[in-house]
């Protein structure tokens, strides 16, 4: 073979994996066996061949020499990252023979699975691993770190993660980008918005940050943190105080609505414009700006909702919408998610009756608490698909439980993570492109495929095929752990229940790389709420000990409450979670060092000037940022950006200082509901 043919590129169709709502169609440009170069799939219809500099990136992590080749096992002290190189058969029979033991003496739920959606390929996330732990009658884990509060509050409103299609959005001529840093979070939201300005369309962002997409937006509206139920309860009361609501559609299509037309009488503006800190004025104009635009479109955020009140803050947002009859309107509405459209086969995915017996459950936002305090306590933990040591609450707490010598530890990544650090044993995975998986978007309606584009690297193994490893050196003997990811694809796709996903087969997948399913408008129609309508009003909640109507209820003050500062440490534009912040290009345009911005007046309160490093605290924890001072945040908090790797020497671990307890629905994670103390660090010189 000559130069040239040896140097031949070939281009695979694939599909980005990440924990984005986007999940953008990729060409993978490969060469003698290897991805060189990651595009946008122009051909994609949603995400049109744009995709993020992120995953632009993305050949130099598959490639890193960092990336894991062979299983490890411990040689040093947890938390050192000493390890040496073991072989699957000693892997397998180590973690089979440890967890063989603990079943007989301490039983199958001391034994507890961690896992998130590092990579978004659903067989791989939940597939042969839930398989595998029902089997096991391991403890259940609650996956609550990410939207889980805002999505039950959604759900009580409207029935599930159901809202507008992205794809109309363009014909909006009013966009509320509410709580969502769309510019780094939601990139194609983005281009189709941009398309509605073109268009004539105003675009509000409502934020505690002059972030990225506040800054892109044409009004800005700062808010302080955890108030935003207050404004939307204001803006409800104008709309119905100057006749600006869709009485025929409240009518037709919700519960509640005079019940709600009364409560809202007590959010006067003068009283949310002092909750909120937005001026009444603005209140006025933000509320006739909303009630006079048709088509109108709220895309609610995630950071809304990691705070004590999220549930209930993302209900009520998600009741704006109905007051003016927008879902009549294509184009108009909300999306906090559209998962739900796409709902593939659950159960025949999972296999939940493979547990023979109820299991505890534990919550992954205490996982500090589940290891120190549980009783009976936690033998084993099983890594997958995140990095707690670094992205859960209360890392301190956490890091502690990880430290305990009497835990086996067991983590399966595609790198030596700052939580793989404290395991007996490590496992190497593949990269999504290695594997064979399908994908569904919790935004856009397709559906898409992932077929394995490049060998797996070193002795890499996938999530699925490392259970299906495990379930045989267990010596279970199920069917269904047996079956091959094909298998699996089919049992997943094939959800009678679920009539969108109707003409979505493997063999068209395979076909055409990405399918659409049948999604059709939600209105005229019913909604999957007892009621069959929107729940302005809901009985479930009531049922529930909850206030039945949408309701702003104060962050919760606790021992902290003297401290002086709200904190918000919120994602970044260039890491994905924790993923990308081992990369030095990643690190390097974010500036090399995580920072803290403040407003100015707080910060010359304090003596502390733009560019200083500052060390902030609670009873939790503390670390290290460098002072970023203007009037880009709301007096009274200071926000950081981006999960950042451990840096020797000092501490960027922002969840060294945010709160384990658990938001007011979902068991959801309140990480920006901590307050803290900042101080200047003094220089060494
Ligand atoms: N580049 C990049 N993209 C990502 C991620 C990433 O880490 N980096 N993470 C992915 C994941 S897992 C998720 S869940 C999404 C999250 O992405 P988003 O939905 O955008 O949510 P966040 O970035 O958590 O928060 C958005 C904004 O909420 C603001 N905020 C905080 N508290 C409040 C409040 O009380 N009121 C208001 N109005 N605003 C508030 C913060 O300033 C923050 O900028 O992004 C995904 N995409
Ligand atoms: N302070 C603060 N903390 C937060 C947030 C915040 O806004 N602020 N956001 C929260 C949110 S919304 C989320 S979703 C969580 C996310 O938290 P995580 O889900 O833990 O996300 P990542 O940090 O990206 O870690 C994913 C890990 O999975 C690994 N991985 C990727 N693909 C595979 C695979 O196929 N197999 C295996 N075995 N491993 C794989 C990656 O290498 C990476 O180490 O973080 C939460 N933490
Ligand atoms: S991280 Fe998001 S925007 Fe970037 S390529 Fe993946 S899906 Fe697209
Ligand atoms: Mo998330």
């Amino acid at each position: 073979m000559n130069e040239k043919e040896n140097k031949a590129t070939e281009i695979v169709r694939g599909v980005c994996s990440l924990d984005c709502p986007d999940q953008c169609g990729l060409l993978l440009h490969k060469e003698a066996g290897r991805i060189v170069k990651v595009e946008g799939d122009p051909a994609h219809p949603m995400t049109q061949g744009a995709i993020c500099n992120k995953v632009r990136h993305m050949a130099e992590r598959l490639y890193d020499p960092a990336r894991l080749r062979y299983p490890m096992k411990r040689t040093g002290k947890k938390g050192d990252g000493a390890f040496e190189r073991i072989s699957w058969e000693e892997a397998i029979e180590t973690i089979a023979s440890k967890w063989k033991t603990l079943i007989a003496t301490e039983g199958a739920e001391s034994i507890l699975p961690y896992s998130f959606y590092g990579n978004m390929g659903r067989i791989g996330a939940e597939g042969m691993d839930r398989r595998f732990f029902h089997r096991m009658g391991a403890s259940r884990l609650e996956q609550t770190i990410c939207e889980a509060a805002g999505t039950e509050g959604y759900r009580y409103t409207m029935g599930g993660s159901y809202g507008t299609s992205p794809e109309d959005t363009v014909h909006a001529k009013l966009i509320v980008m509410w709580g969502i840093n769309a510019v780094s979070t939601n990139l194609h939201q983005i281009v189709l918005a941009e398309k509605a300005r073109k268009n004539g369309a105003r675009i509000v962002a409502i934020d505690v940050h002059r972030n990225r997409t506040a800054k892109w937006a044409d009004w800005f509206i700062p808010i302080r943190p955890g108030t935003d139920a207050a404004l939307a309860l204001g803006l409800m009361h104008i709309l119905f105080e100057e006749g600006m609501t869709d009485e025929t559609f409240l009518q037709a299509y919700t519960v509640g609505h005079e019940k709600l037309r009364q409560h809202v009488k007590s959010y006067d503006p003068e009283f949310v414009s002092s909750v909120t800190g937005v001026p009444v004025e603005d209140i006025y104009e933000l509320a006739r700006l909303y009630g006079r635009t048709t088509p109108s479109f709220i895309r609610i955020g995630n950071g809304i909702q990691h705070h004590d009140n999220g549930g209930m803050c993302v209900r009520t947002i998600a009741c704006l919408p109905a007051l003016t009859g927008q879902w009549m309107h294509r184009g108009g509405g909300a999306i906090k998610g559209n998962g739900s459209y796409l709902d593939f086969n659950k159960a025949a995915l999972q296999r939940p009756q493979l547990r023979k017996q109820p299991a505890r459950s534990v919550n992954m936002n205490q996982l500090g608490n589940a290891l120190l305090e549980l009783d009976p306590p936690i033998c084993s933990l099983y890594v997958y698909n995140s990095n707690p040591a670094v992205v859960a609450p209360h890392a301190g707490k956490v890091r502690q439980g990880l430290m305990r010598e009497d835990l086996f530890m067991v983590v399966h990544d595609l790198f030596l993570t700052e939580t793989a650090r404290y395991a007996d044993l490590v496992l190497p995975a593949t990269s999504s492109f290695e594997n064979h998986d399908i994908y569904r978007s919790y935004w856009h309606h397709y559906v898409q495929i992932q077929q394995p584009a490049i060998e797996p690297y070193g002795e890499s193994k996938s999530n699925p095929d490392v259970f299906r490893l495990l379930a045989q050196g267990m010596g279970f003997e199920e069917e269904a752990l047996r079956d091959s990811d094909e298998d699996m694809i089919r049992q997943a796709l094939n959800n009678p229940v679920n009539p969108n996903l109707e003409s979505i087969t493997y063999e068209r997948l395979l076909e055409e790389q990405y399918v659409r399913a049948n999604v059709r408008p939600l209105f005229p129609g019913k909604l999957p709420t007892p009621s069959g309508k929107i729940e302005l009003y809901s009985r479930a909640m009531e049922l529930k000990g909850l206030p039945p109507l949408p309701t702003y209820t104060p962050l919760q003050t606790d021992e902290e409450e003297a401290l002086r500062f709200q904190f918000i440490p919120a994602p970044n534009h260039n890491f994905l979670n924790s993923t990308f912040s081992h990369n030095a290009k990643h690190v390097r345009l974010e500036g090399d060092e995580p920072k803290l911005y403040m407003h100015t007046e707080d910060a010359e309160s304090l003596g502390i000037r733009s560019g200083e490093r500052v060390r902030v605290w609670n009873s939790r924890g503390s670390c290290e940022l460098t002072a970023i001072v203007g009037d880009d945040v709301v007096r009274g908090t200071v926000v950081s950006q981006g999960l950042w790797a451990d840096a020797e020497g000092n501490s960027r671990l922002v969840n060294a200082l945010t709160p384990d307890r658990l938001a007011d629905m979902g068991g959801g994670a309140v990480f920006f509901s901590g307050r803290v103390q900042v101080e200047k660090l003094e220089s060494a010189s």
